[in-house]
């Protein structure tokens, strides 16, 4: 975390009073920190839109496990992508209705692809991804960014290029 910053911001007045009454309805009690969490939402939903980046998440579903073949669908999708859910959560909600969370990591493209297919899935009702990154992606971008391995190649300075 940087030192505290003191800002002014010329705002509509109409959109001060929608802005605090939401913000009270809410249970914010302080302006500077209803703020802070809108600027940190932002930046949150800019880093996990970015393909590569780092993200966890949660991935919940509504389903009735008696549609056919969803239940399987569900367990075969889920072991196809292991190495993105650090774990699973079932309640079975009545007769009929299932509920799953499941815990995920991952880069962001893959996450959401993941999600994406899951959630389409003939007999899922409703599901929603949720991600998102610990603060201190978001306040220290240049140590997060350190953080992303990538592939690549070089050449070798004053030796002509050649295979390892
Ligand atoms: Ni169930």
């Amino acid at each position: 975390m940087g030192v505290l910053s003191r800002i002014g911001i010329a705002l509509d007045s109409d959109l001060l009073k929608r802005f605090d009454r939401s913000m009270r309805h809410r249970g914010y009690t302080n302006r500077s920190e209803a703020f802070r969490d809108l600027i940190r939402d932002r930046l949150v939903k800019e880093q996990t839109a970015m393909p590569d980046a780092t993200v966890v998440g949660t991935v919940t579903l509504i389903y009735d496990h008696h549609a056919h073949g969803v239940s399987e669908k569900l367990t075969e999708l889920q072991h196809a992508s292991h190495e993105l859910i650090v774990s699973t959560s079932h309640a079975h909600l009545d007769h009929d209705s299932c509920l799953e969370v499941l815990i995920v990591h991952g880069k962001s493209g893959h996450v959401s692809q993941f999600a994406d297919r899951i959630i389409g899935l003939k007999g899922v009702q409703h599901g929603q991804l949720v991600m998102t990154v610990p603060a201190k992606v978001i306040d220290e971008p240049e140590a997060a960014a350190h953080n992303h391995t990538h592939e690549h190649s070089h050449d070798h300075p004053g030796k002509p290029r050649h295979k390892h």
